[in-house]
């Protein structure tokens, strides 16, 4: 027991170096789903952590990277991170998609697309993780975020091909979010969900290069449009969100694109909603925590059968899903 928790203050002690092979164990560690994993892992955080002390010069910025498959996701991620590297930065990347969600060759497409960032020392990229179900991989994402912030990355990059609920994961998770959007080829806007255009601070339009350049600028022209008709949020300044083009491929548009994120993130720190999201996102996830831990306890402890036969009960359609619900919780009160 003792050796145990020697090894994680060691790997603590590695973490808070930024070791990278530390990093990776410790990521590794948090993912586990066996119980006494999950103890390490929570040892582990809380050294890591010391909630009220964090300094402010430990935070990273955390950008959320969302889009298609195919919209250039891993180029960008390649040619934008190459970019803060070489200003001296350290950038971490994690993937949040259940590898399941994922397409065959994009491991391997991966290994192309982001190979000299892969070797950059400054660089730690961490791939999707195998178990596919959302809630665990919320809880990993944020811990493995958390881990890379202890790490002292100024920069976590967190990319979601945006399959089902892991987009609204995402904006839970980071202080900026990116939506990476292909050029249309009508004039129509790509069937991408309000709910999501809501969620972004930054719609990039890649691949405004070449032919597809005119197309490119059309999309990024109808997209600042529709943006416009959206209701101003009180964590943006004048003019957020706002539409922009890039080309991963040919590496423009992005110091310009950075820049906009720099000032963005000044804006709200300047203005308290740096703080006030992070503070709302902790409180947000310390409910889904509770939510799914009472989940699980009611499923396992003494209340069990009585959630079985209610369940079983609104099945059959002798109750409502409501009224076997509220006669579970009064059994609680
Ligand atoms: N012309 C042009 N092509 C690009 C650009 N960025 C990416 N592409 C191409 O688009 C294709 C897909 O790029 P990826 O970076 O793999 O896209 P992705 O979003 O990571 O795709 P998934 O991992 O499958 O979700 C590749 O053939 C890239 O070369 C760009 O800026 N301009
Ligand atoms: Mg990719």
């Amino acid at each position: 027991m003792a050796g145990r928790e020697n090894d994680i203050a060691a790997l603590a002690a590695g973490v808070a170096a930024g070791d990278r092979r530390a990093l990776a164990r410790a990521i590794t560690l948090v993912e586990s789903g066996r119980a006494d994993h999950r103890a390490q892992a929570l040892d582990l955080l809380a050294r890591l952590r010391m909630p009220g002390q964090a300094a402010a010069g430990r935070q990273a910025l955390r950008l959320g990277l969302s889009g298609t498959p195919g919209v250039g996701k891993s180029t960008f991620i390649e040619s934008f991170g190459l970019m803060l590297t070489g200003q001296g930065k350290r950038v971490a990347v994690l993937a949040v998609d259940p590898s399941s969600a994922r397409s065959g060759g994009s491991i391997l497409g991966d290994k192309t697309r982001m190979e000299q960032l892969t070797r950059d020392p400054r660089a730690f990229i961490r791939p999707s993780p195998s178990q596919a179900q959302m809630g665990g991989v919320a809880r990993r994402s944020r811990e493995a975020v958390a881990l890379c912030e202890a790490a002292g990355f100024d920069i976590v990059l967190i990319e979601t091909v945006g399959v089902g609920q892991s987009e609204t994961v995402v904006a839970e998770i980071c202080d900026l979010f990116l939506l990476l959007l292909a050029p249309a080829g009508g004039d129509e806007l790509q069937g991408v969900k309000r709910g999501i255009m809501e969620m972004a601070d930054l719609i990039l339009v890649n691949k405004a290069d070449g032919d597809l350049r005119p197309a490119a600028l059309r999309t990024m022209a109808d997209y600042a449009g529709a943006l416009r008709l959206l209701r101003r949020r009180p964590q943006d300044p004048e003019g957020f969100p706002k539409a922009m083009p890039v080309s991963a491929l040919a590496v423009e548009g992005l110091e310009a694109a950075w820049a906009e994120m720099q000032a963005l993130a000044d804006w709200r720190r300047g203005h308290g909603h740096w703080d006030a999201r992070r503070a709302a996102q902790a409180r947000h996830w310390f409910e889904e925590e509770v939510r799914q831990g009472l989940l699980a306890v009611l499923a396992q402890g003494p209340a069990r059968g009585r959630l079985a036969d209610l369940g079983g009960k609104v099945e059959a359609g002798l109750l409502t899903p409501e009224a076997a619900a509220a006669e579970m919780l009064r059994g609680l009160e």
